[in-house]
C-alpha cells in the first residue's frame, strides 16, 4: 500500500511565512515589493514599443481549458439585428439599434489572478485570517485588493519549452527554481529581486490536440515544491508568479502525492500572487528573436467583490 499523502500542515511547518510582514489587515501579500521604485525602474525597460495583451481568449471556436471541475465561459447573445425583425423589439428615437451578451463564467475559468485567499489549509488563509471569512464570499483576501492597487514591475520570461528543446512539456513534467536559473542563464538574462517571474511551458498546446483525453490522469507539469524553492522565491521577494498552465504547478507532487503544495506554500504563506493561463506564444516567439526576455508588465484584475478570483488580461511592453 502507498503511504497516504502528508498533510498540508505537517508537510509546510517549516515553511517560510510572510504573515503579518505588511500588517494584521494586508490583503496583498508580495505586490508590496512592488512599488514606485519597481515602476519606475520597469518603465525604463519599454524600448521597441511592442505591446503584448497575454490573455488567452475567452470563448475559443477550438475550447477554453478550464480546471477539470469548472466550465469555460458560456457567453449569450442577447440583442442582434434579428432583436429588430420582431414587431414587439425596442424602439429608439433615431432608430438606434445595438449588440448586447452577456457570459457566465468560472472567475477562475480564463486567463485569471487568482486572490490570495483563493487557497487555504489547516483553517488559515493568507496573513492568518480565519477560512471562516471565505463563506458565502471572501471578506478577506479577495481579489478586490489586488484589482484596487494593480500589479507593475519588471517580468522576465522564462521559455522552459524553448529552453528544454520542446514544443511543450509533458504531463506531470518537473521543474525546479534551478532550472529557472539556468533557463535564465541561457537566454542571458539576469533574474533579480522583486522580479515577477513569467513561465513558459506551452502545455495547453496539448488541449487543443488532444481534446477530452487532455484531462484523463490530469496532471499539469510544473514548479515542483521543494524546502529550498520555498526559501529561494521569498529570499527574491518574487511579488507574481505567471505562467501558461492552468494552476501555475505540477499538479500532484510526485514525491508527496499533495496536491497544489506551491498554491500554499507560495500563495498562502509568503503572499505571492499567481496568474495562470496566460498565452505567452506571440511574446516568447519575439523574445527568441530579439533575445530581450526582461519585459514592463502591468495587469489589474476586475474589481469583483469578495471574488476569490478575477478574469485578467495582463500586458507586457518590450
Ligand atoms: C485551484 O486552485 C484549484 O485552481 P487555480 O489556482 O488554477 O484556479
Amino acid at each position: 500500500m502507498t503511504n497516504p499523502a502528508p498533510d498540508l500542515t505537517d508537510l509546510l511547518k517549516d515553511s517560510p511565512s510572510n504573515w503579518g510582514k505588511w500588517g494584521p489587515d494586508d490583503e496583498v501579500g508580495s505586490l508590496n515589493y512592488l512599488g514606485p521604485e519597481q515602476v519606475i525602474a520597469a518603465a525604463g525597460l519599454i524600448r521597441s514599443g511592442k505591446v503584448f495583451p497575454i490573455q488567452r481568449l475567452i470563448g475559443d471556436p477550438k475550447g477554453d481549458p478550464v480546471w477539470p471541475s469548472r466550465k469555460p465561459a458560456v457567453r449569450t447573445q442577447l440583442l442582434d439585428e434579428s432583436t429588430w425583425d420582431s414587431d414587439d423589439a425596442p424602439a429608439f428615437p433615431g432608430g438606434l439599434h445595438y449588440a448586447d451578451d452577456k457570459i457566465e463564467a468560472f472567475l477562475q475559468g480564463s486567463t485569471q489572478y487568482d486572490a490570495l485567499g483563493h487557497v487555504w489549509y489547516g483553517g488559515k488563509l493568507w496573513n492568518g485570517y480565519d477560512a471562516r471569512t471565505t463563506v458565502g464570499g471572501m471578506d478577506k483576501a479577495s481579489v478586490r485588493p489586488i484589482a484596487d492597487r494593480g500589479v507593475v514591475g519588471r517580468a522576465v520570461l522564462l521559455d522552459m519549452a524553448r529552453f528544454l528543446g520542446k514544443d511543450y512539456l509533458e504531463s506531470a513534467e518537473t521543474y525546479t527554481h534551478d532550472d529557472l536559473l539556468a533557463c535564465a542563464a541561457k537566454q542571458g538574462v539576469e533574474l533579480r529581486k522583486r522580479d515577477i517571474i513569467i513561465i513558459r511551458t506551452n502545455y495547453l498546446a496539448l488541449f487543443h490536440k488532444l481534446g477530452d483525453a487532455f484531462y484523463e490522469d490530469f496532471c499539469e507539469p510544473g514548479l515542483q515544491y521543494s524546502p529550498e524553492l520555498v526559501q529561494w522565491f521569498a529570499d527574491m521577494e518574487i511579488p507574481n508568479l505567471v505562467t501558461d498552465t492552468i494552476a501555475n504547478e505540477v499538479t500532484t507532487d510526485p514525491d508527496t502525492g499533495v496536491a497544489l503544495t506551491l498554491h500554499n506554500a507560495l500563495m498562502r504563506n509568503l503572499g505571492i500572487a499567481f496568474t495562470e493561463i496566460v498565452d505567452l506564444e506571440a511574446l516568447a516567439a519575439d523574445c527568441a528573436e530579439d533575445g530581450v526576455y526582461e519585459v514592463f508588465y502591468a495587469a489589474a484584475p476586475l474589481k469583483v467583490d469578495r471574488g476569490s478570483g478575477s478574469p485578467v488580461n495582463p500586458i507586457v511592453i518590450k
